[in-house]
């Protein structure tokens, strides 16, 4: 299974996401990320056995961290609109201090991951048009716990399923 821990957005800050994301739709093009697949990567595990995934289910019940607010203020992209996203112009000190307590986590465990410098969007769209801007109004986010997710191959389309909830603080 291919694996990745992230964060989902609670229905009504969803709701004000995907109204970003089909208002950017109209004007960028591109394919839209279905609503209940809106979220926010924190660490990209990849290809894992069931065994690393009990791992980490157990590793992620011990991460013991307060809760917090994402503001969600600019539309962007990356690879020249490869992938649009929605982000913040200043990263949350909690946010990169959970990704990195998760990748140490990780590396402690031996568990390997994706490396790459986190950067904290949420995708919209792929394959649209280059976009730089700031939302009309934030998008305040209440964080309360990190899921693990599966990334399923459907006849629908991709599906990241949660397979753990671990709440926070
Ligand atoms: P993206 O939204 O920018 O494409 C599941 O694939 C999630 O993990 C997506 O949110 C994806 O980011 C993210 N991700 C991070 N690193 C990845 C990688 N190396 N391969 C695939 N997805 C990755």
């Amino acid at each position: 299974m291919r694996l990745f821990i992230g964060l989902t957005p609670p229905s009504a800050v969803r709701n004000a996401i995907a109204d970003e994301r089909d208002r950017l739709h109209v004007s960028l093009g591109g394919k839209p990320t279905t609503t209940a697949n809106l979220h926010l990567t924190l660490v990209f595990i990849g290809e894992a056995t069931v065994q690393t995934m009990q791992r980490l289910c157990h590793l992620l019940s011990r991460i013991d961290m307060p809760r917090f607010d994402i503001g969600l203020d600019r539309a962007g992209d990356f690879k020249r609109g490869a992938i649009v996203w929605l982000g913040c112009s200043a990263v949350p000190g909690e946010l990169a201090t959970l990704a990195e307590t998760l990748r140490q986590a990780l590396t402690d465990a031996g568990i390997p991951f994706d490396a790459l410098a986190f950067a904290p969007h949420v995708t919209l769209l792929r394959k649209g048009q280059p976009v730089a801007e700031t939302l009309a109004s934030t998008i305040h986010w209440p964080v309360d716990s990190l899921v693990l997710y599966a990334s399923e191959s459907t006849p629908d389309g991709v599906r990241y399923r949660p397979l753990f909830h671990r709440p926070l603080k």
